[in-house]
């Protein structure tokens, strides 16, 4: 009943009755005034007068997935989206259920995520209600060495919606973190599930730092959030809307590859190209010049000794960076 009595409350036009909208949905208006109870309960601002009925004045400010289903406009991609209050990790809780055989589109996020993951074994960092950590599931038909091109194309996807979105001048450190000036404002953690010749799933997790104002000592120096930057409060359930519709829109429009055109894009928007990078190759530590991103979303360097590496994964520091 909470949802069906959200939803009129969204779609209507001014005030309701109790009693109109408990012979829309069928029930008593004992049943309607529990379910506005509820609502109001999770932040809903819920006005009543007597002989007009009840008008929704504002959404919550925590997450709710009616609250963002109301800014949705997306086909597939968190169509089926569940809000948990609490969870060790949106990843570990999505790849469960795509075991369990959930549809592909199937998006979670959490209010609070307190064993967040990073790549690596590295754990994530989020505050309740404060930010954004979510998963979304795919399920293409593709054998595994054709998903090179999600994680970028997941990079890409955030870090556009996050420019339109606040105006700043967000970049992506290769190969997916999303970052304002020389700190992180995102991370994201891509984890598949497949056969030999076929993918079965892919988890993208996302975590995006929005209303955190102080970070742990440990990454204070290298982590931002949209209100150390914008100075301003955001909306989670709109943002998470925003970013679902363009994961939607990268994935379907480059059909799950990395087109020339996307490459492009992803390029001209990576803050690693053109900096001296560092990395570790067979016990060797290496530097040299980040001179592209090619077609499998590889990071192409150029040595000292004018030889040139590809870097697939692992960990690179560009310098200026983190
Ligand atoms: C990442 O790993 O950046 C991937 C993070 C993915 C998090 C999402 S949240 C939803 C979903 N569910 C999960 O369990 N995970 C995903 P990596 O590149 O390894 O970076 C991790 C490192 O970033 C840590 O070792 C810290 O140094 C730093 N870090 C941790 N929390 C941070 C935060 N909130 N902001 C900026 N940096 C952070």
């Amino acid at each position: 009943m909470y949802d069906e009595v959200m939803d009129c409350l969204i779609n209507a036009d001014g005030y309701v009755s109790g009693q109109e909208l408990a012979k829309k949905l069928g029930v008593s208006r004992q049943a309607v005034w529990k379910a506005v109870n509820s609502l109001r309960a999770d932040g809903f601002e819920i006005e009543s007068v007597s002989n007009r009925g009840y008008r929704l004045r504002s959404l919550p400010d925590s997450l709710n997935s009616a609250a963002v289903k109301a800014e949705l406009k997306t086909a597939v991609i968190g169509r089926e989206l569940e809000i948990l209050d609490s969870v060790g990790s949106t990843n570990d809780y999505l790849k469960n259920l795509g075991a369990g055989g959930c549809r592909g589109g199937y998006a979670v996020a959490a209010r609070e995520q307190f064993g967040g993951k990073g790549r690596l074994g590295r754990t994530w960092e989020s505050s309740r209600d404060k930010n954004l950590a979510f998963s979304v599931l795919l399920r293409p038909k593709i054998a595994p060495y054709e998903a090179s091109a999600i994680t970028p194309l997941a990079g890409l996807a955030v870090c556009k919606a996050l420019r339109s979105f606040t105006g700043l001048d967000c970049k992506i450190k290769w190969p997916n973190d999303i970052i304002v000036g020389r700190k992180k404002l995102v991370g994201i953690l891509t984890e598949m599930s497949a056969e030999f010749d076929a993918v079965e799933y892919i988890v993208i997790g996302i975590g995006v730092n929005v209303n955190q104002g102080e970070f742990p000592e440990e990454i204070a120096e290298k982590a931002t959030s949209l209100l150390l930057e914008t100075g301003e409060r955001t909306d989670l359930n709109k943002l998470l809307a925003r970013l679902l519709e363009q994961l939607e829109t990268e994935f379907i429009n480059e059909n799950l590859e990395l087109s020339r055109n996307a490459l492009a894009e992803y390029s001209s928007l990576c803050a690693t190209l053109g900096r001296e990078v560092e990395f570790t190759r067979g016990g060797r530590r290496l530097s040299g010049a980040a001179s592209a991103v090619n077609a499998l979303g590889e990071l192409v360097v150029n040595l000292p000794d004018n030889t040139e590496l590809t870097v697939n994964a692992g960990e690179v520091t560009a310098q200026g960076i983190y």
